[in-house]
């Protein structure tokens, strides 16, 4: 079996993942962005579909006033006699919860809250007992992954929270995840932050609540000694057992922007890797520990290899399974018709505040990106700023924007950096739409409004300046189509997406 990582591009952070009834379920953190918790399914672990989200409705999570890669952190996926259980913190309120369902395609339940601190929260489903588990500290005052038992009921906590691992002396101890196999209780942990020092550490022990041994070959996954590796960050990783009995890791990673640019502005995204168990009853990972591009997956080994050179480009679409829309929208101000019309209406907040701007979008998965939409300009009021953004946060996002003028519509090109916006260059276009085009490559985004039959450069940046690197945070670039109005009589205005 061969396949090319990262098998779910794009800003898919922090994945964790479990098998039933003949197939694999995956999900990821998504922090201010709404539906939360993306859910994707697969077959094969390497061809994986989003088939929605967990979390759908305002009545299980309020983002209002979420600051940028606030909120949604971390979730662990998991399956118990008949239901999926998807655990996860609300960092906005210092708050770990529950959800669940017995219908993987339906809704899912109202938050269950387990009142311990720490993030990256797991569950443990073992006999007739449930173990939760989160990086913070015990009932003692001690800092690390804390263990208690709890009712899967009513999220009662059961027994003291106890920290049974410190890990192995690295920074920032995270996303544990717990499993009962064979004789013994296997720990993994990340561990050095979820920037270019992030490993993926495994321990093990008879009972539960340890004492627990560290494997002799930790850390068990990370790219941190491949300088210059297209593949940087590996680690916060969960594993899975297929039918076949081979057993497989997901982790986060990320592709930096090139050889020795340090940077990566389309999100951490999911890497697949083989895991091998030794005659010891540990295991091994990947390539010698390491993520790599493309696996080739045998037995009882695995050869990789570096292609593609590049990857593929892409046509940006809004796609209604895995758009998604910032903080808490009014889904009053959203008309989304069946031939790719989008009507937006626009409020008071902007696209640079931290408010619940009119915005739809998806996330940008390639580095060579095309994304194209035509505005129409015949009824744009005064009021109305409206557009396509590569939209990193409220800070830091390139856009052209559409306003009404005497002669028609003028389309600017802005680059916001740091919550600095400046205006490059601008056209103005008659007739009745304002064609918008944003042209990514992976060191570049090029803006560019349609002046007649010629498109007109607006403005270009630096892709860096969208990165985590500058930008901070965990999030990742996504693209979409936004509306403000300041106006008391707001009406919508139609994107049509080429
Ligand atoms: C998450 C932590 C991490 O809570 O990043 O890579 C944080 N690891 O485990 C946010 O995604």
């Amino acid at each position: 079996m061969k396949y090319i990582n990262p098998v779910i591009k794009g800003f898919y952070p922090d994945p964790s993942v479990c098998a039933a009834n003949g197939y694999f379920y995956l999900v990821c953190s998504s922090f201010q962005y709404f539906p939360a918790l993306p859910l994707f399914r697969s077959r094969d672990m390497i061809r994986w579909e989003q088939i929605g989200h967990c979390i759908t409705r305002k009545s299980q999570l309020d983002l209002n006033g979420c600051r940028a890669s606030g909120g949604i952190f971390a979730p662990t996926i998991r399956y118990n006699n008949g239901r999926f259980y998807v655990v996860v913190t609300n960092t906005d309120e210092d708050s770990n919860f529950y959800i669940y369902t017995d219908d993987i395609e339906g809704e899912w339940s109202d938050p269950v809250n387990v009142n311990r601190g720490g993030i990256d929260p797991s569950l443990l489903f073992d006999g007739d007992k449930t173990y939760f588990m989160s990086n913070g500290e015990d009932d003692f005052g001690e800092s690390g992954v804390s263990l208690c038992e709890i009712d899967i009921e009513t999220g009662k906590i059961l027994s003291p929270c106890k920290c049974i691992c410190k890990g192995t002396g690295g920074r920032f101890i995270e996303a544990p995840h717990l499993y009962h196999i064979g004789d013994y209780y296997y720990l993994l942990v990340a561990e050095g932050g979820t920037e270019y020092g992030h490993t993926e550490c495994l321990f093990r022990s008879r009972e539960p609540f340890g004492e627990y041994e560290s494997c002799p070959h930790n850390p068990v996954l990370t790219n941190r000694g491949l300088g210059g590796y297209p593949i940087q960050g590996a680690g916060h990783a969960d594993i899975v057992c297929d039918k076949s009995g081979q057993w497989w890791m997901v982790n986060l990673a990320f592709r930096q922007i090139s050889r020795w640019r340090q940077f990566h502005h389309l999100g951490r995204e999911v890497f697949l890797e083989p895991v091998y168990w030794q005659d010891d009853d540990w295991f091994k990972v990947g390539a010698d520990g390491t993520s790599r591009i493309e696996f080739k997956v045998n037995d009882m080994t695995c050869t990789y290899s570096d292609a593609p050179e590049e990857y593929p480009g892409e046509k940006w679409k809004l796609d209604p399974k895995t758009a998604c829309y910032i903080r808490c929208p009014n889904y009053d101000n959203y008309r989304i018709g069946e031939d790719g019309t989008i009507g937006l209406k626009g409020t008071g907040d902007k696209l640079n505040s931290n408010g619940n701007v009119t915005f739809i979008g998806d996330r940008q998965h390639e580095f060579d990106c095309t994304a194209r939409v035509n505005v129409c300009t015949e009824n744009l009021k005064p009021s109305v700023k409206c557009g396509l953004t590569a939209y990193m946060d409220e800070n830091n996002h390139f856009d052209l924007a559409v306003s009404k003028s005497d002669s028609g519509a003028v389309i600017s090109g802005v680059i916001n950096i740091g919550g600095i916006p400046v205006k490059m260059n601008e056209i103005t276009v008659s007739g009745k739409k304002a064609e918008l085009m944003i042209k990514a490559e992976a060191q570049i985004y090029k803006l560019y409004g349609k002046d007649g039959e010629q498109w007109r450069q607006l403005a270009a940046m630096e892709s860096k300046y969208l990165s985590s690197e500058v930008c901070e945070g965990f999030t990742g670039v996504i693209i979409g189509i936004f509306c403000e109005d300041d106006s008391e009589n707001a009406d919508f205005v139609s994107f049509i997406m080429e």
